[in-house]
């Protein structure tokens, strides 16, 4: 018999409650939250779907590698098995711990960044552009044309426009670019995959020009498996093959481990420029800590190390993909618009087909944020207006592209029937969708708006 149910790959030793609240408890919550998901006390969530990072159910293995962790300061056991961990699957010479993925981002693009540099990548997470933007350099995206539109489905939404990238580097110089980059999985286009065939022409490209390659790997396994599923020639490789090719084209690795190593805190760079590596370990040593813990306790590193290898299992790669896109089949099958197809770590629902009677300025993603949160005592996040919104000369509302509300799902946390639940209360928020009012802010913060930004029904 081959059974059509993928199920979880694990049985449950250890739970925490969580707990419900009445409607008319969330809406007092929600005006005392000012209508901001970030503003809710996690206590009055019944299902968290803020995101994906740092939220992971460990292991009974990675609890047990936390009591194994040595903390020395200097030369810690628990370094050399995080660092051989890292380095079976990037091959990478030298692995620099860091606290979590914005700290490698930090202490890479400090020492390469700059005024007159230039960044380009499929499309540079937040993090990654608010740190090279911090130095004064640019970051610039050119993810392929298919990957902006969220109706579109393709393989690989998450692929580099090669041609596009080539005319850039003779614009701007090879000089001026101190390295590519690319995001497995593209997180701001809706965790969409990179194929194979991409990073090998990036990578082309890269050597023709003398650019080094650098690998945002915060979800490398899922990436992996979407080769795996999708691209001709991968079938029958694992996914730890995969991805040791995968970063075989790459001169370097940044990663937040709170993502595919499964652990709720911890990152590293990885690079094989002997040079390089020494400035990033001097950085380090300001900033994060001693280079054989980067800021992390040794127990940390044990649990990455442990996490890293859990990962690649592909029963858990085959449940990890399926639930999410189980999710998407579902909400596709009642006319709900979202990204597609669905991406690894995520549903992207678009706001702008959703509610399609509130215009930016009046926020659709955050009403129907606010609406699950009623409905259901979900929290998900607008990435959209609110997000990246912008102000012309006038404080007219300059709107991104795209609004989105994100359903980011915690690895190996919720079951199937938690899923099922969520999928009911979309589906009831959707049939009452023309019911859906707007929202104007009330009070922003100048920068990052969206974590504190308080709001009211219009
Ligand atoms: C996500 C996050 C976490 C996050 C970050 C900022 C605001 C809200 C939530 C983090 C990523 C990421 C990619 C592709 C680097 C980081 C930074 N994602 N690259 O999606 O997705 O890692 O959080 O460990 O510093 O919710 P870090």
């Amino acid at each position: 018999m081959n059974p059509k149910t993928i199920i979880e790959p694990f049985k449950i030793k250890s739970v925490e409650p969580i707990r419900f609240t009445t409607r008319e408890e969330r809406e007092k919550i929600l005006i005392e939250a000012g209508y901001n998901p970030f503003m809710i006390h996690a206590d009055d969530v019944l299902i968290d779907l803020l995101t994906d990072s740092g939220t992971s159910a460990m292991s009974s293995k990675q609890w047990a590698a936390i009591m194994e962790g040595d903390e020395a300061y200097a030369g810690s056991k628990s370094f050399y098995r995080f660092e051989d961990a890292v380095k079976k699957i990037t091959h990478m010479k030298y692995i620099i711990p860091t606290h979590q993925g914005r700290a490698a981002e930090k202490i890479l693009f400090s020492i390469v960044g700059g005024p007159g540099k230039y960044f380009p990548n499929n499309t540079h997470f937040d993090t990654t552009r608010a740190n090279i933007e911090f130095t004064g350099a640019e970051a610039d995206d050119f993810l392929t044309e298919v990957g902006k539109h969220p109706e579109q489905r393709a393989d690989f939404k998450g692929n580099m426009d090669i041609e596009k990238l080539e005319s850039f580097i003779k614009e701007k110089g090879v000089e001026n670019i101190p390295l590519c980059m690319i995001t497995v999985t593209n997180n701001s286009g809706g965790g969409q995959p990179v194929s194979m065939q991409n990073i090998r022409d990036v990578k082309n490209l890269c050597n023709k020009y003398g650019i080094p390659l650098f690998i945002d790997a915060c979800r490398f396994a899922e990436n992996a498996y979407f080769i795996k599923l999708r691209e001709k020639g991968y079938e029958n490789k694992t996914p730890l093959e995969i991805a040791q090719e995968m970063f075989s084209y790459a001169d370097g690795v940044t990663m937040s481990a709170k993502k595919d190593a499964l652990v709720n805190i911890g990152g590293f760079l990885a690079m094989n420029d002997q040079g390089l590596a020494m400035k990033c370990r001097n950085l380090l040593i300001v900033t994060e800590g001693f280079p054989t813990y980067g800021g992390l306790a040794g127990r940390d590193l044990e649990a990455v190390a442990q996490g890293l290898t859990e990962v690649l299992d592909e029963h858990y790669l085959q449940y990890r993909l399926r639930s999410v896109e189980y999710l998407g089949e579902k909400l596709v099958a009642e006319g709900v618009p979202i990204i597609e197809p669905p991406g690894g770590h995520a549903i992207y629902i678009d706001a702008k087909r959703f509610v399609p009677h509130i215009k930016a300025d009046k926020f659709p993603g955050q009403s129907i944020v606010c609406e699950l949160y009623l409905e259901g005592g979900i929290r998900a996040v607008e990435i959209g207006s609110v997000m990246f919104g912008k102000y012309d000369k006038n404080n007219k509302l300059i709107p991104p592209p795209m609004e989105l509300v994100r359903l980011a799902i915690p690895r190996r946390v919720y079951t199937q029937s938690h899923i099922d639940f969520l999928i009911e209360i979309i589906i009831e928020v959707f049939r009452n969708r023309n019911k859906l009012k707007g929202y104007k802010i009330v009070y922003e913060a100048p920068i990052l708006r969206h974590f504190t930004a308080r709001f009211e029904p219009v």
